[in-house]
């Protein structure tokens, strides 16, 4: 039998393309200090949490020069988060910048996420290990997890296995939880003066670790690819057997920056966009009004088939939910070490809960169906988010859908059929074979964490830009974490936490949407992207998101 797939064979031997400034080497590479910064929101707050990183400069690499350090140094590196595809390659990358320095220099790997950092777990990357994982998905190198970096004691322990293995930066690989946790780590080394740094690199299928330094988060592109493919596979399905309506839920915890890349990728019929929802006030049941009578007008043209897409943070969105589910976090907080709730049965859960909202709350969470409930009612992540991937969205509108099309059918102003097939795409995009783009980013990201590493920065986050444009012609440098960060309530408490890039209504992208969508809701405008190319012309393997595209040229590219 085969040990590895033929793709995964051939896909080994692909080298990935670095950003120009850093192709020579970092020995050949010049460190520009811009202007200072400060943070998004909460400027004093942020500034007296984070002392001795807060408001650094903006860092710029130039390839003329030789001002990087040459000393030689060891770095452990820690996968945090979720899975997203090129999380090898920056490791790779990473891995290839110290050894091509120093072949002497040593990167360890931290296991199972930040708590190997903690508990000591770590592993030696050897040249035949990282052969293994070359532009591979996955995080399985070295495994990941979501613990949250931020009392003392773990500090005291992570530095205490630095010293072990004579590490003097740490790279944190995740997304705007996970580098919240680098930023702590970053201030309190620095305050200490450990002359350890740390520094993150922008990952999260999600695609809301981004602003005008940070392009896109790496996995995205690929993520979105997959799930457009998905997509694409079942409007054929659709489209053929002509007799499902599709409601496909996507992927990304709070914005709907994949649900919205994926929809002008493939064009559905209808399209959710929680932001949307939200600047709308949009109740559950105008979002349900809306799509019925997209069904019923197309059931008029005789197609009782079609396809939704839902993006995963939706219930956030809703205001009427946003409100129940912000006191919940509070309740479930402070119901944390109350015995009397935590060995209740399901139903006493929901009495003691209800009696704790208020009114309006109290109304909204009883009219929920019950495996609802529940799902609104499991643990939060260590970083106190809900666990949307949990709460099934799709199936709660079908069957509000399902109860309106029965009403509108009684009045008359509905005469379909209604079949419906729920899916959840998700996991099956995070670990998917990286895309050309996502494996050239990822590569150029770890490489450039140490160049920031030896230009003596900490508490930085890797940037890669100007992604739109071959690898030669792209930027590298370094953003404070600092720059990104606001407070915000996580279980039951203001923390400072890097703020999520949500869809701008105004922006190109959206827009994109908006102009299209009365279209496609009725016409089957429908695209079959297939899967993601690796090998062939550069205008079909190296194409970017349209998402990414819009931002960047601001102009309607392929759409
Ligand atoms: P990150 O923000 O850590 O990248 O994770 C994002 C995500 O994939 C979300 O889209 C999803 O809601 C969540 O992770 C699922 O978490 P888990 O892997 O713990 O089930």
């Amino acid at each position: 039998m085969r040990e590895i797939s033929p793709l995964q064979k051939e896909r080994m031997t692909y080298k990935p393309k670095l950003a120009g400034v850093l192709a020579n080497g970092i020995k050949n590479v010049k460190l520009t200090l811009k202007e200072v910064t400060t943070s998004v929101a909460d400027k004093e707050e942020i500034k007296a949490l984070f002392p001795h990183v807060y408001g650094q400069p903006i860092a710029r690499f130039a390839s003329k020069g030789t001002d990087l350090s040459e000393e030689a140094k060891n770095i452990g590196v820690i996968l945090s988060g979720g899975q997203a595809p090129g999380g090898h390659n920056v490791i790779a990358g990473l891995y290839d910048a110290i050894k091509t320095q120093n072949p002497t220099n040593k990167l360890y790997g931290f296991l199972g996420g930040p708590s190997g950092i903690v508990e000591g777990n770590y592993m030696e990357i050897t040249d035949e290990l990282m052969d293994k994982y070359r532009n591979t998905g996955g995080f399985d190198i070295i495994g990941s997890g979501r613990t949250k970096l931020e009392t003392e004691s773990q500090f005291e322990k992570a530095l205490e296995i630095c010293k072990k293995l004579n590490i003097s930066a740490i790279v944190i690989i995740g997304g705007d939880d996970s580098n919240t946790n680098a930023c702590l780590l970053a201030e309190w080394m620095k305050s200490k003066n450990t002359g350890i740094s740390v520094i993150g690199c922008p990952k999260t299928i999600d695609g809301d670790l981004k602003n005008d330094q940070i392009e896109i988060s790496f996995g995205f592109d690929t993520a979105t690819k997959t799930y457009a493919e998905l997509i694409g596979n079942i409007q054929r399905d659709a489209n053929s057997a002509k007799k499902y309506w599709h409601f496909i839920k996507l992927m990304g915890r709070s914005a709907s920056h994949v649900c919205l890349e994926a929809a002008l990728q493939t064009q559905p019929n209808i399209t959710l966009i929680g932001e949307e929802v939200e600047a709308k006030k949009q109740s559950l049941s105008d979002i349900v009004t809306y799509m019925a009578n997209i069904i019923a007008a197309r059931a008029t043209k005789g197609k009782n088939f079609g396809i939704a897409l839902i993006p995963e943070g939706l219930i956030e969105f809703i205001p009427e939910m946003k409100v129940m589910i912000s006191s919940l976090n509070d309740l479930l907080a402070e119901l944390e070490k109350d015995n009397e709730f935590q060995s209740a049965n399901q139903q006493k859960k929901y009495e003691i809960i209800t009696s704790k909202l208020d009114n309006s709350s109290a109304n909204l969470f009883k009219s929920l169906p019950s495996q609802i409930k529940a799902q609104l009612l499991m643990d939060r992540d260590p970083h106190g988010n809900v666990q949307v991937s949990k709460i099934e969205t799709e199936k709660l509108l079908i069957e509000m859908i399902r109860e309106k099309l029965d009403e509108m059918k009684k009045q008359g102003s509905y005469k379909g059929k209604f079949s419906d097939q729920a899916h959840f795409f998700g996991y099956e995009g995070r670990c998917a074979t990286p895309s050309n783009f996502d494996a050239d980013y990822c590569y150029s990201l770890g490489y450039n964490a140490f160049a920031l590493i030896q230009a003596g920065l900490t508490g930085y986050l890797s940037s890669i830009k100007n992604t739109t444009k071959p690898a030669s012609e792209w930027i590298a440098g370094g953003v404070p974490l600092t720059m990104m960060m606001n407070m915000e309530k996580r279980h039951g408490e203001m923390k400072p936490v890097i703020r999520k890039a949500l869809v701008e209504l105004d922006g190109p992208v959206f827009k994109a949407l908006e102009s299209h969508r009365e279209k496609w809701a009725l016409n089957d405008c429908y695209i079959f992207p297939g899967a993601i190319q690796y090998f062939g012309p550069s205008d079909v393997c190296d194409i970017t998101t349209i998402t990414l595209q819009l931002e960047q040229e601001k102009t309607l590219v392929n759409v």
